[in-house]
């Protein structure tokens, strides 16, 4: 008996038209210059990721998925949950790990994955209903940032935000996101939180700057999708790619940088910028964490911290609402 997957659609249905200017006059009209990450993750740039999830400098995704299956009989022992969310879900890979486990304990009602990127998200809810039959998949096209309030109700939750993605936000984001996140859970739901940790610049450098250049291509992504959705005519070549390790906000800060004066204009969000000659732009942060750093944090937006698996290299933390 499968059952076919429920996808609802929370952003606009042309999903770059609204938000994306806004983000777009926001971040490129001010200084210094920004683009949110979100905008990365358009068809192709979410097909970049899933390619940098599978080179061998960029260790976190198989750290994750070990860790995920060490603990995954624990967890749904812990959590009794019936009901499975996951923030950011891209493909859900390594949650099937996590699925897997719920379900062989008879335990699994229904699952939530929730991603800007529509057409993933759509194949691996069609993927996904097909492997667990009997299974209920509410697919929410989202922006986790925005929409937690709409997330469908009931059930006991448990609400995956895995792969570091939370490393995205800046901090006072982080804590609004932590909060809004408690606010949204009942009592006794959990949150499994899957996070980097701090380690040497120089393997976090390799992971964000790999040999086969894939990490480049998808940060430089984002011009192309100003330039797709907004009519821009950002010249990507005239730009390179400038990952650095920020060591005293432990984060990666991944930048492109105009290698030449030049004037962009955005049509579609009625702007246009004079970059200088070496001039950036940030396109992502990836904030690195410590184990009492993020106990701290979940405990703040009213967590209670059950349990913290790692490896050394990234943190599985299950922490109780
Ligand atoms: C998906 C946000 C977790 O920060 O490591 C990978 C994105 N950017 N390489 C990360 C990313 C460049 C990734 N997250």
């Amino acid at each position: 008996n499968r059952r076919e997957p429920v996808v609802s659609v929370l952003l606009d249905p042309d999903w770059a038209s609204g938000s994306l200017v806004d983000d777009v006059r926001r971040g490129l009209g001010g200084f210094p210059r920004t683009l949110p990450p979100k905008w990365l993750y358009d068809d192709r740039g979410s097909e970049l990721f899933d390619r940098i999830t599978r080179l061998p400098e960029y260790y976190p995704t198989e750290a994750e998925r070990a860790l995920i299956a060490a603990h995954a009989d624990e967890i749904v022992t812990l959590t009794g949950a019936d009901t499975v969310v996951e923030l950011g879900s891209g493909t859900s890979d390594k949650t099937r790990t996590l699925l897997d486990a719920f379900s062989s304990a008879g335990a699994l009602d229904r699952f939530v994955p929730v991603d800007v990127s529509e057409a993933t998200l759509r194949t691996a809810a069609a993927e996904l209903a097909e492997r667990y039959p009997g299974l209920l998949v509410e697919a929410v096209v989202g922006d986790f940032t925005l929409h937690l309030g709409h997330l469908p109700a009931g059930g006991r939750k448990i609400v995956a935000f895995l792969g570091g993605t939370i490393g995205n936000l800046y901090v006072e984001e982080r804590a609004a996101f932590l909060g809004a996140l408690a606010d949204s859970l009942a009592p006794g739901d959990f949150v499994l939180l899957g996070t980097d940790l701090v380690k040497s610049s120089d393997r976090l450098i390799a992971a964000y700057d790999d040999s086969q250049g894939v990490t480049r291509e998808f940060v430089t992504n984002a011009l192309h999708v100003v330039n797709r959705e907004l009519g821009a005519d950002f010249d990507a070549g005239s730009f390179s790619y400038v990952p650095f390790w920020d060591p005293h906000m432990e984060r990666m800060d991944l930048r492109l940088r105009s290698e030449m004066p030049q004037r962009v204009r955005i049509p579609g969000a009625d702007l246009q910028i004079d970059l200088a000659s070496g001039e950036e732009i940030r396109v992502e942060i990836s904030t690195k964490f410590r184990p009492d750093g993020l106990r701290a944090e979940l405990t703040a937006a009213g967590f209670a911290v059950d349990q913290l698996w790692s490896d050394g290299d990234f943190a599985l933390t299950l922490a109780r609402r």
